[in-house]
Formats: C-alpha cells, sequence, structure tokens
C-alpha cells in the first residue's frame, strides 16, 4: 500500500485541516439532532393524542418550529462556521516557507521559491515541508481548472489558468500526507496523486542544502552513464529534465530527484527499480491517455539502463 494514499478525508494533522474536520463532525451532530427532532414531531402528528396532534398543526407551532427553530440554528451554525475557519483568511506574516506548485494534466509542477518569491528548486509530485510551520502555496494551471487537496493538512482550493490562489497548508507532526486532484480535469484525473513530506525543521534543513547542492553540480552517475545516452537519444530529454545535464524538456516532471520520489505516476506507484521499468516501457497501461508515449520497442536491457540511471538521481 502507498503511504498515504488515499488520503483519509477526516484525519487533521494541521490546523486548517483540524477546524475544518470539526466542523463537519459538529455539522453531521446537529444535521443528526434536527433529524431526531422532526421524526418524533412526525411521530407525535401521527399517532399522538388529539389535543396534542391539534396543537402540532397549530399557527403557532408552525412559526416555531418551521421559521424560529431553522433560523436560530442555522445562525448559530454559521457563526461557529466562521470563527473555526478565521485563521484560513488570516493575513501572511511575510517569512512563510513558499513553494508554487502548478496543476498539469495529469501532474504536478513543484518549485521552492526563496524569499524573494524566485525558484531555486525545481520538483515534481512531491513537495517536501517542515513540521509545525505554515507553508505557503502558490497554486496554479499550466491548462485545465486542477484543485489542490492534501486533507490531512488543509482544504482544497482551485488550480485556475491565468491566476495564481494562494493557500496555507502546515503539518504538526512528521510524516507522508496524500493529496488529490479534487476537480475533474479529464481522462486519468483520479489517478492524479500528490505527496507531502513533512520533516522535522533541521533534516528538512539539511534536505534542502544537499538539493540545492545537487542543482548546482554537474550528475556524475558513471554506473549508469548506458542509462544517461539513453536518456538523451530515445528522446525523454525533450519532455525531462535532470539538473546539471542537458536534459530541459518541460513537458514532462522534472526527474532530478526522481529516485528519491516516493512515488511514480503522480502519486499513484511505489517507486521501485520494477515499477520504473513498467513506466517506462509503457505507462500508458498504468495510467491510460497520460502524455508520455510508451516504450514497449525499446529492448529490456535498455529499459533497465534507463531506470538504473533514473533510481540514481537523487
Ligand atoms: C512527450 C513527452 C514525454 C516523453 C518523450 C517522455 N516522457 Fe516521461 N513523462 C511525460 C509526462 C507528461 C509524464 C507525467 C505523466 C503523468 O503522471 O500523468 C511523464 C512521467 C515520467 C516519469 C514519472 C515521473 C514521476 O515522478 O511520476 C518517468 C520516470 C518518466 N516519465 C521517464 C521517461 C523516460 C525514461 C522517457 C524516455 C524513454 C520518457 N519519460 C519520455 C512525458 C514524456
Ligand atoms: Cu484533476
Amino acid at each position: 500500500m502507498l503511504d498515504g494514499w488515499p488520503p483519509p478525508i477526516l484525519d487533521p494533522a494541521g490546523p486548517d485541516a483540524w477546524a475544518i474536520a470539526t466542523l463537519a463532525w459538529v455539522l453531521l451532530a446537529m444535521a443528526a439532532l434536527v433529524l431526531g427532532v422532526v421524526l418524533a414531531a412526525m411521530w407525535l402528528a401521527l399517532s399522538g393524542r388529539p389535543e396534542l396532534r391539534a396543537r402540532l398543526g397549530g399557527t403557532k407551532a408552525i412559526w416555531i418550529g418551521g421559521v424560529a427553530f431553522p433560523v436560530v440554528v442555522l445562525s448559530l451554525l454559521l457563526v461557529y462556521g466562521l470563527s473555526l475557519t478565521r485563521t484560513q483568511s488570516a493575513p501572511l506574516r511575510g517569512d512563510e516557507m513558499r513553494a508554487r506548485v502548478t496543476g498539469e494534466m495529469w501532474w504536478w509542477r513543484v518549485a521552492y521559491l526563496d524569499q524573494q518569491r524566485r525558484p531555486v528548486l525545481h520538483d515534481a509530485n512531491e513537495l517536501h515541508i517542515p513540521v509545525g510551520r505554515p507553508v505557503v502555496l502558490e497554486l496554479e494551471s499550466g491548462d485545465v481548472i486542477h484543485s489542490f487537496w492534501v486533507p490531512r493538512l488543509a482544504g482544497k482550493l482551485d488550480m485556475i489558468p491565468g491566476r495564481r490562489n494562494i493557500i496555507r497548508i502546515q503539518a504538526d507532526q512528521p510524516g507522508v500526507f496524500g493529496g488529490q486532484c479534487a476537480e475533474y480535469c479529464g481522462g486519468p484525473h483520479a489517478l492524479m496523486g500528490f505527496v507531502v513530506v513533512a520533516h522535522p525543521q533541521q533534516r528538512f534543513d539539511q534536505l534542502m542544502r544537499s538539493r540545492l547542492a545537487r542543482a548546482a553540480a554537474a550528475s556524475a552517475t558513471p554506473q549508469a552513464a548506458q542509462g544517461a545516452r539513453l536518456f538523451q537519444s530515445s528522446g525523454c530529454a525533450a519532455c525531462h529534465r535532470i539538473a546539471g545535464t542537458p536534459a530541459n524538456g518541460l513537458a514532462g516532471p522534472d526527474l532530478t530527484f526522481v529516485g528519491s520520489r516516493r512515488t511514480l505516476g503522480a502519486g499513484i506507484l511505489p517507486n521501485n527499480r520494477g515499477t520504473m521499468m513498467g513506466w517506462i516501457a509503457n505507462s500508458q497501461a498504468i495510467k491510460p491517455e497520460n502524455r508520455m508515449p510508451p516504450y514497449t520497442l525499446l529492448p529490456g536491457e535498455d529499459i533497465s539502463a534507463l531506470a538504473e540511471y533514473l533510481e540514481a538521481q537523487r
């Protein structure tokens, strides 16, 4: 089973997700209570004593039960709901960690931003964050409307072409949190998953430092030289970028750190040598209609060399 996917929706691990889950339970409890009152009134109306039934049909009962009761209950719930979700519209502090996530058919482009909001590190389908700190995400779309949703960390927010929406997520414990595109975007939309990994601050800083260094250096993996050559000659490099190599395609996910990703195919497969080979050989059989062509004509040893090369990209 994949860590965190499909994501549970009522198991919050951060403040905004907690507010939403609490509100969901309170609304459910109130709805159940009102249903109970209505059923009891119905039962009395059908089989109560005659004078009670007469009173239930009177004008006063209608004003109280049909107008005053719903107005009071719904107003209280509205005020409670707004107070509970107040933090979600609180102003930003300005020093939060920032990243940009762009919805693509049917995967996610990820860029880590510096304090001036310039991209410093590119990745895909996976986001690393520090525990206990709010993280501001700039949500954009490269094609159609998608919706970003990591239910254990925050609510959902649409990614709209030509717009930049801001969502805040926060994890209060280390862990792996699954996400899912929540707006139908065609084809394999249901297979458009996402992964957020929350690390203790120190571990997170260490990871970012090593990734920044890796992104700046030329990649040197001699044992996979064959794979590196095939990556160019088979056309992979036209769609995929690997920092420090001539591969700089942008049509598909950045593969600079693909070997360390928890998943392949945007959150849907565990990442290992076998799934990597299967994906390269025929991703269409795994995720029908996705935008990577099948490579069923490549010999097995080439697929294997490519997989070895890519698993070493970390
Ligand atoms: C026409 C563009 C294109 C070409 C050519 C292409 N890919 Fe892809 N590739 C994609 C797209 C788009 C995705 C994302 C698919 C999805 O998840 O919807 C992808 C996904 C992947 C992934 C999974 C990445 C992840 O994090 O989920 C790997 C690995 C990969 N490609 C390797 C290769 C290799 C190796 C080759 C060459 C043999 C190749 N690709 C050729 C477009 C391409
Ligand atoms: Cu979608």
